[in-house]
C-alpha cells in the first residue's frame, strides 16, 4: 500500500494519529468527546492524539483545550495546520471559514474532517471537493460531519433498506424541530447572520436531513419545492460569545436577522419516490426532535431522535392481521457499532455518533479508503440547500389560494 504523507511523518510503528481541531464550542465539544473516546471503546488501528485545539482567544482556548483533553493550542489555524504533530485537521467553526481551513489543511498535507452543512455556498463546496480529489492522490482523505449517519439505529435502517426489507421506496418523511428561537428576545448569534452561517434552519437542520433521507434511502434528491420564513427579522446582539445555541442577548443594541428561520420543502429522489423535509427553530417544545419515515412496497421504518436507541419497522409482506409497527430496541451486539459498547438495553446517546465518527474516520485513514460522508456527499447536500433557496425566492412557483373568509 503507499504511504501517505501523514503515515510518513509518524515514527515507525507508532500508532499515533495526531489530530488538530479549529473551533471549540458546541460542535468542537461534541467532537473532542468523539476524539477522546473513540479509541478506549474501539479496538483501532491507530490511537487518536488530541494535539492541539485552535481558536482566536489565547486564554479562553487554553482553558477549553485543558477542560476538553487536548495536549496544546494555537491561536491562529495556519499554526495548526503546519504542526508536525497534526496529521488530521478538525474543522468546527462557523461555516465561513470551512472552505478556507480545509483548502488549506489539504495542500499543507492533512487529513480532513468537516463540520455540516460542508460549506456556505456551492462554489465554496465546489472548491472543497476539488482540493479533497487533489489531495486524494497524496493519500490523503476528507469527509464531512454528518453525524447522524452514526447513529446505531440510522446505520441500522440503512441496512435494512439496501437489503431490500421496504421494498421500493415510495415516500420518504423527514423533520427536525428546535425551539430555541422562539423567544424574540434570543439574541442574535452568529446561527443567525448570513455572511457566518450561509443559511438558519435550512443549513443547520435542514442539511442533516437531506443526507439522511438520502443515506438512509441511497437516493439522491433531484428536485424540490420550497418554502421559508423568516419570523422574527430583529434581534438583540449577544452579550458575549456565545457557544450552545441561546446565550444572553446585551440590552439596548439590535440587528437584523439574515437567515431563514424555517424551511418547508417537497422534493423527488432519483426513484421518482416523493420526500418532505420541515426544519425549524420555532417548535415550541420540540428541543432536537428528528425523525424519519420511509415507506416503500414491503414495508416502512420510522425513527425518532428523542428515542434513539428505537427504530420501527412494519413488514408488509406479513399476514394484515397480525403485521403492523414493531419496535426494535437498536443495542443488540449484531447491530452497527455496538459490539463495543453496553449490554443489549444498556442504550446509547447523542454523543456517541461522535464517538463512531472519530472511530470511522480512524479506520478510513488507516486502511486508506475514502472515508463517507465524502465532500462529494456534502456538496450534493449543498445543492439541494441551494435549490431550496432558489425555489423559495422564486415566488412564482407558489400557487397562491383565494381566501375566502
Ligand atoms: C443547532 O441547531 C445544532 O447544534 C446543529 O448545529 C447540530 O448539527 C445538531 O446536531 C444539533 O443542533
Amino acid at each position: 500500500m503507499r504511504e501517505t504523507e501523514a503515515e510518513a511523518r509518524r515514527p515507525a510503528g507508532s500508532p499515533r494519529l495526531g489530530v488538530g481541531m479549529v473551533g471549540y464550542a458546541f460542535m468542537g465539544a461534541a467532537h473532542s468527546q468523539g476524539w477522546r473516546t473513540a479509541g478506549r471503546v474501539f479496538d483501532l488501528p491507530l490511537q487518536p492524539a488530541l494535539a492541539a485545539l485552535c481558536g482566536r482567544d489565547a486564554t479562553a482556548v487554553r482553558a477549553a483545550a485543558d477542560r476538553m483533553g487536548w495536549a496544546g493550542s494555537e491561536t491562529d489555524w495556519r499554526a495548526l495546520i503546519a504542526r508536525d504533530d497534526v496529521d488530521l485537521v478538525d474543522i468546527c467553526t462557523p461555516g465561513d471559514s470551512h472552505a478556507e481551513i480545509a483548502v488549506a489543511a489539504l495542500e499543507a498535507g492533512k487529513h480532513v474532517l468537516c463540520e455540516k452543512p460542508l460549506a456556505n455556498s456551492v462554489e465554496e463546496a465546489e472548491a472543497m471537493v476539488a482540493a479533497a480529489s487533489a489531495a486524494r492522490s497524496r493519500g490523503l482523505l476528507a469527509m464531512v460531519g454528518f453525524n447522524y449517519r452514526r447513529l446505531p439505529a440510522a446505520a441500522f435502517a440503512r441496512q435494512l433498506v439496501a437489503g431490500g426489507r421496504i421494498g421500493d421506496l415510495r415516500h420518504v418523511r423527514v423533520t427536525y424541530l428546535q425551539d430555541w428561537l422562539t423567544d424574540p428576545e434570543a439574541p442574535l448569534t452568529w446561527r443567525l447572520q448570513r455572511d457566518r452561517a450561509g443559511s438558519g434552519a435550512l443549513g443547520d437542520l435542514g442539511a442533516h436531513i437531506v443526507d439522511l433521507a438520502q443515506y438512509l434511502s441511497g437516493e439522491s434528491v433531484v428536485g424540490v419545492s420550497a418554502l421559508t420564513e423568516t419570523f422574527v427579522t430583529e434581534r438583540p446582539l449577544p452579550a458575549g460569545p456565545a457557544g450552545g445555541l441561546g446565550g444572553t442577548a446585551a440590552p439596548g443594541e439590535r440587528g437584523p436577522v439574515t437567515v431563514d428561520d424555517a424551511a418547508v420543502f417537497t422534493a423527488r429522489l432519483s426513484s421518482g419516490a416523493l420526500a418532505s423535509f420541515e426544519a425549524t427553530r420555532f417548535a415550541a417544545g420540540r428541543k432536537n426532535a428528528l425523525t424519519i419515515e420511509l415507506n416503500g412496497s414491503r414495508g416502512s421504518l420510522s425513527f425518532d431522535l428523542e428515542r434513539l436507541n428505537e427504530l420501527s419497522f412494519h413488514d408488509h409482506t406479513e399476514p394484515a392481521a397480525t403485521a403492523g409497527f414493531r419496535r426494535i430496541l437498536v443495542t443488540e451486539p449484531d447491530h452497527p457499532y455496538l459490539d463495543a459498547w453496553w449490554p443489549p438495553g444498556h442504550g446509547l446517546g447523542y454523543e456517541h455518533t461522535f464517538v463512531h465518527q472519530a472511530r470511522d474516520l480512524v479506520h478510513a485513514v488507516a486502511e486508506g479508503a475514502a472515508p463517507v460522508p465524502t465532500f462529494a456527499d456534502g456538496l450534493q447536500v449543498q445543492r439541494v440547500l441551494a435549490a431550496v433557496e432558489e425555489s423559495a425566492a422564486k415566488n412564482s412557483v407558489f400557487t397562491p389560494v383565494q381566501v375566502s373568509v
